[in-house]
């Protein structure tokens, strides 16, 4: 059962795909206050209780004993002193003592103090007074998340390429790196079904423009390449170039759909094309608009795109800099203390997405102008959305690849989303496991990360490591920095290991894409903690390093360098499956604690007795798949 709460006038988010019945704030069951400005309540936890969710956010499947914000935030650090990341998932489950779900539909920030404070307590301050909060109410955790799902509506459909292994680097800058990494994985004999195009593929950053002299002919280039099987998918930003004589700038221009200052100028801020202009994404308008900017790309062929720098990104503003160099001007003859050395310096540090920028910025929402402040968290989604209902009306569901950097919730059926700017660390291995169940949540069921890690650089064993979880995911794209060393497959020694793996994603698409589309259409998760599946028992309530996938199996990546294993915990008698090329190893474990050994080429998986899954046989193209010949494991 759903129950809504509402106070004020909320702004439509269109998060619920239909309007559930709501009772005033003062039936709210929860302790609360309104202060400052802002709606906060608390509610106990008790010691067994555990509070999943927030989608894409740091730290544990467990959000217990930290402080988070939805405020979509590019923050290419994730570490897990950080409150928030590209996106804004406003729902939690509570499950131990009492269960329940909780969505606050509101998008601006919020903060969630789980357990921070005050270790069995959590305190959840709304920044605003116009909001609605829905509860949902039922015994099981599963049951919760799919009476969630059913109000915010199905989950955006891939095309089923979109399911074989992406090769990604900023940038492949010409047509003749993106050959040459194609060559590379063909030679190696490793499968390979998308070549990504960052952002030195347009014309000096602009939005649907392509730079003629990087990629000539670019519309015969890209059939070149859907001939040889591969889709190239170029990203999208969201500033929008300033510059007289672009066509995108000049029409959002005349027209009024860029996002204004107070005056009711144009709010610009620079970011890679220089200073833009921002599409004002809330306007239904504006994202008609911005959708069939699309078909110029479709028009050559392209079927898939990724959308950037939506939060959105800012690097700096003309007002930002201006203030910065006057305050280093009044200093300058002046004896620095420290005190204004590091005001001085952090003037500068903020230059980037700062407060100040964000406030300063209007919307036209429904005729009337509202501060960016109040809606940050719509603006990605309203980018992505723009994109993924152009798309559905034009092509139809699951024919183009969509995915979104920033989102709120809603936008999950327009698009996926991938996780940002990881780095390639161990750790960020586990932290991509954990955050799998909470996007799907939310409805995110196609979503990734950055395999390999995207900043630093990566070791062989890193991408091994990192590539043998992303077999799981559905998006599974290798993709790095500027300036970080390559990390494609076939740059490094022995090959054939990358092949053994990537080879394993490929068996197992039939199987992924069915485990898909039923969490689709069943509104329910690709990947569960295992206190889900088992919340009687004390260890899988805990574990936080292996994720049960689909009705069949378990999964438990090695994520650690230097070890040839790991302990993985089995909540009931499971076959320990080593999938590794076309070889397929299977050992019967029973329930309890186990070391196994997992090399560098392997895939470990687990599949619970009395269960079985297909394998189809590999192929260098998810086109080349025969999905009626399969053979089955467990
Ligand atoms: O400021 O387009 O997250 O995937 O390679 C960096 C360049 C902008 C951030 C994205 C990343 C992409 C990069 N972009």
């Amino acid at each position: 059962m759903l129950k809504g709460f509402l106070h004020g006038n909320p702004i439509q988010t269109d998060a619920l795909i239909s309007a559930v019945p709501t009772q005033s704030i003062e039936e709210f069951p929860f302790a609360y206050t309104f202060e400052n400005g802002c709606f906060r309540f608390w509610f106990e936890l008790a010691p067994e209780d555990i509070v999943y969710g927030l989608g894409e956010s740091p730290r544990g499947i467990n959000k217990r004993g930290w402080i988070y914000e939805s405020y979509c935030t590019d923050d290419p650090f994730h570490t897990e002193t950080k409150r928030s990341l590209y996106a804004a998932h406003n729902f939690i489950v509570v499950s131990g003592k009492k269960s329940f779900g909780l969505f606050i539909d509101f998008p601006a920030r919020i903060r969630w103090d789980l357990g921070y404070t005050s270790e069995n307590r959590a305190e959840i301050t709304v920044e605003g007074e116009d909001f609605a909060v829905y509860l949902m109410d039922e015994e099981q955790p599963r049951e919760i998340i799919r009476t969630f799902r059913a109000a915010i509506g199905k989950s955006y459909l891939p095309p089923k390429w979109a399911f074989g292994y992406q090769q990604s680097r900023w940038s492949y800058h010409n047509a003749e790196a993106v050959d040459n990494v194609i060559r590379g994985y063909d030679e190696a004999g490793i499968p390979l079904d998308c070549v990504y195009l960052d952002i030195d593929y347009m014309d000096a950053y602009k939005d649907f423009t392509v730079n003629e002299n990087a990629f000539p002919h670019f519309a015969a280039y890209v059939q070149d390449k859907r001939a040889q099987g591969i889709h190239l998918i170029p990203i999208i930003d969201a500033g929008v170039k300033k510059e007289t004589g672009y066509s995108v700038y000049d029409e959002g221009e005349e027209k009024g759909y860029f996002c204004k200052k107070a005056d009711g100028s144009d709010f610009e801020a620079g970011v890679w094309p220089g200073m833009c202009a921002f599409p004002d994404f809330l306007n239904p308008e504006v994202r008609r608009w911005f959708g069939e900017k699309y078909q110029v790309l479709l028009d050559m062929g392209i079927d898939g795109f990724w959308n950037d720098m939506n939060e959105p990104a800012l690097f700096y503003s003309a007002e930002g800099v201006q203030n910065a160099l006057d305050k280093a001007a009044s200093l300058r003859g002046e004896n620095l203390d420290l005190g204004k050395f590091f005001n001085l310096k952090d003037t500068f540090m903020g230059l980037s997405n700062a407060q100040s920028d964000y406030a300063s910025i209007y919307h036209t929402v429904d005729g009337e102008q509202v501060n960016h402040q109040r809606v940050h968290n719509l603006y990605g989604a309203g980018m992505t959305r723009a994109a993924g209902e152009y798309f559905e009306k034009t092509a139809g569901s699951g024919k183009i690849l969509m995915f979104s950097r920033a989102s709120y919730i809603g936008a999950h059926r327009s698009a996926g989303i991938w996780f940002g700017d990881n780095q390639s660390w161990w750790s960020h291995i586990l932290l991509n496991l954990k955050m799998l169940p909470a996007a799907n949540m939310a409805g995110f069921l196609y979503c990734g990360a950055d395999l390999g890690g995207f900043g630093d650089n990566a070791t062989r064993d890193l991408v091994l490591r990192f590539l043998a979880l992303g077999v799981f995911t559905p998006l599974m794209r290798n993709h790095s920095a500027l300036g970080t060393r390559d990390q494609e497959c076939y740059r490094f020694e022995r090959t054939e290991d990358f092949r053994d793996v990537i080879q394993v994603r490929y068996r197992l698409i039939p199987y992924l894409y069915d485990v898909f589309v039923k969490a689709r259409e069943q509104d329910d998760l690709i990947f569960r903690p295992l206190s889900l599946d088992y919340p009687d028992d004390p260890i899988a309530r805990e574990c936080e390093t292996q994720l049960m996938l689909g009705e069949e199996c378990m999964i438990a990546p090695v994520y650690e360098q230097n070890v040839s294993g790991r302990a993985v915990y089995l909540p009931e008698d499971m076959t320990f499956v080593r999938l590794s090329g076309e070889r397929v190893t299977a050992e019967p474990l029973q329930k309890g604690l186990h070391y196994v050994s997992v090399a560098l080429n392997e895939v470990p998986l687990f599949i619970k007795k009395g269960k079985q899954i297909p394998l189809c046989r590999p192929a260098m193209r998810t086109r080349d798949l025969n999905w009626k010949e399969l053979t089955y494991i467990g």
